[in-house]
Protein backbone atom coordinates (compact mmCIF):
# COMPACT_ATOMS: atom_id res chain seq x y z
CA UNK A 1 0.00 0.00 0.00
CA UNK A 2 2.95 2.49 0.95
CA UNK A 3 4.82 1.65 -2.38
CA UNK A 4 4.54 4.77 -4.51
CA UNK A 5 5.63 4.18 -8.57
CA UNK A 6 7.28 7.43 -9.48
CA UNK A 7 6.36 8.15 -13.06
CA UNK A 8 9.58 9.79 -13.80
CA UNK A 9 12.83 7.66 -14.05
CA UNK A 10 14.77 10.41 -12.37
CA UNK A 11 13.12 9.42 -9.13
CA UNK A 12 13.50 6.19 -9.90
CA UNK A 13 17.24 6.80 -9.87
CA UNK A 14 17.18 8.87 -7.01
CA UNK A 15 15.05 5.65 -4.82
CA UNK A 16 17.38 3.51 -6.81
CA UNK A 17 20.50 5.55 -5.23
CA UNK A 18 19.12 6.29 -1.88
CA UNK A 19 18.71 3.08 -1.05
CA UNK A 20 22.50 2.64 -1.04
CA UNK A 21 23.52 5.27 1.30
CA UNK A 22 21.05 4.22 4.01
CA UNK A 23 19.91 7.68 4.94
CA UNK A 24 16.73 7.64 6.79
CA UNK A 25 14.87 9.96 5.50
CA UNK A 26 14.36 8.48 1.72
CA UNK A 27 11.08 8.20 0.46
CA UNK A 28 9.68 7.91 4.05
CA UNK A 29 5.80 7.89 3.94
CA UNK A 30 3.53 9.82 6.67
CA UNK A 31 -0.06 9.88 7.22
CA UNK A 32 -2.21 13.00 7.86
CA UNK A 33 -5.63 11.74 8.39
CA UNK A 34 -7.04 10.44 5.40
CA UNK A 35 -3.93 11.31 3.30
CA UNK A 36 -0.42 9.37 2.70
CA UNK A 37 2.11 11.83 2.15
CA UNK A 38 5.56 10.74 0.91
CA UNK A 39 8.44 12.91 0.34
CA UNK A 40 11.55 12.55 -1.73
CA UNK A 41 14.27 15.37 -2.35
CA UNK A 42 17.07 15.58 -5.42
CA UNK A 43 19.58 15.05 -4.14
CA UNK A 44 18.53 12.61 -1.76
CA UNK A 45 19.45 13.32 1.53
CA UNK A 46 19.87 17.20 0.59
CA UNK A 47 23.70 18.44 0.24
CA UNK A 48 24.90 21.55 3.08
CA UNK A 49 25.62 24.32 0.61
CA UNK A 50 22.90 23.58 -2.01
CA UNK A 51 18.80 23.52 -2.04
CA UNK A 52 17.30 20.44 -3.59
CA UNK A 53 14.35 19.61 -5.64
CA UNK A 54 11.04 18.39 -3.46
CA UNK A 55 9.12 16.21 -4.10
CA UNK A 56 5.76 15.09 -2.46
CA UNK A 57 3.47 12.19 -3.40
CA UNK A 58 -0.09 12.26 -1.79
CA UNK A 59 -2.38 9.66 -2.28
CA UNK A 60 -6.10 8.43 -0.38
CA UNK A 61 -6.15 5.18 -0.42
CA UNK A 62 -4.74 3.98 -3.56
CA UNK A 63 -6.30 7.27 -5.53
CA UNK A 64 -3.84 10.19 -6.48
CA UNK A 65 -4.96 13.18 -4.53
CA UNK A 66 -5.23 16.13 -7.09
CA UNK A 67 -7.30 18.68 -4.96
CA UNK A 68 -4.38 19.91 -2.70
CA UNK A 69 -2.57 22.79 -2.39
CA UNK A 70 0.93 22.06 -0.64
CA UNK A 71 3.56 24.23 0.30
CA UNK A 72 6.35 24.26 2.75
CA UNK A 73 8.59 25.92 5.17
CA UNK A 74 12.42 24.82 5.54
CA UNK A 75 14.15 25.27 8.60
CA UNK A 76 16.60 24.26 11.71
CA UNK A 77 14.66 23.13 14.67
CA UNK A 78 15.44 25.24 18.06
CA UNK A 79 17.73 27.78 15.45
CA UNK A 80 16.79 31.33 14.36
CA UNK A 81 17.90 31.24 10.55
CA UNK A 82 16.82 33.80 7.39
CA UNK A 83 14.71 31.92 5.54
CA UNK A 84 12.69 30.08 8.07
CA UNK A 85 9.51 32.09 6.88
CA UNK A 86 10.00 31.45 3.54
CA UNK A 87 7.17 29.03 1.81
CA UNK A 88 8.08 27.19 -1.15
CA UNK A 89 4.34 26.62 -3.20
CA UNK A 90 4.56 23.65 -4.56
CA UNK A 91 3.36 22.87 -7.97
CA UNK A 92 1.51 19.61 -9.17
CA UNK A 93 2.03 18.15 -12.28
CA UNK A 94 -1.20 17.54 -14.08
CA UNK A 95 -3.78 15.29 -11.63
CA UNK A 96 -0.98 12.90 -10.39
CA UNK A 97 -0.99 14.07 -7.08
CA UNK A 98 2.98 14.81 -7.30
CA UNK A 99 3.78 18.11 -5.93
CA UNK A 100 7.26 19.96 -7.04
CA UNK A 101 9.33 22.92 -5.57
CA UNK A 102 13.02 23.49 -5.45
CA UNK A 103 13.61 24.94 -1.70
CA UNK A 104 16.09 27.13 -0.02
CA UNK A 105 19.89 26.45 0.89
CA UNK A 106 20.67 23.74 3.52
CA UNK A 107 23.33 26.45 4.58
CA UNK A 108 24.49 24.39 7.70
CA UNK A 109 24.95 20.93 8.80
CA UNK A 110 22.65 19.27 11.45
CA UNK A 111 19.05 18.66 11.93
CA UNK A 112 16.64 20.26 9.01
CA UNK A 113 12.97 19.96 8.72
CA UNK A 114 10.63 20.67 6.01
CA UNK A 115 7.24 21.05 7.08
CA UNK A 116 4.43 21.13 4.44
CA UNK A 117 1.09 22.51 4.92
CA UNK A 118 -1.39 20.30 3.11
CA UNK A 119 -4.04 21.94 2.15
CA UNK A 120 -6.95 19.08 0.52
CA UNK A 121 -10.68 19.41 0.24
CA UNK A 122 -10.90 22.11 3.09
CA UNK A 123 -8.73 20.48 5.67
CA UNK A 124 -5.32 22.15 6.25
CA UNK A 125 -2.66 19.51 8.13
CA UNK A 126 0.95 20.39 8.76
CA UNK A 127 3.28 17.45 8.10
CA UNK A 128 6.68 17.31 8.94
CA UNK A 129 9.77 15.75 7.59
CA UNK A 130 13.18 15.55 9.49
CA UNK A 131 16.46 15.26 7.71
CA UNK A 132 19.89 15.43 9.25
CA UNK A 133 22.76 16.22 7.17
CA UNK A 134 26.05 15.64 7.33
CA UNK A 135 29.20 18.43 6.68
CA UNK A 136 31.03 18.08 3.69
CA UNK A 137 33.89 16.54 5.10
CU1 LIG B 1 21.48 26.55 11.52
Amino acid sequence: MLFIKYPLALFVLSTAMAGCSGGSSDGTTQQAGDFFMSVNTTPNPPEVGSNAEVVATIKTGDQPSANCKVSFQQHMPGMEMSGDETVYNMVQEGGSGVYKARGGEFSMGGDWVLEFTLACDGTTQRVKFPYSLKWPE
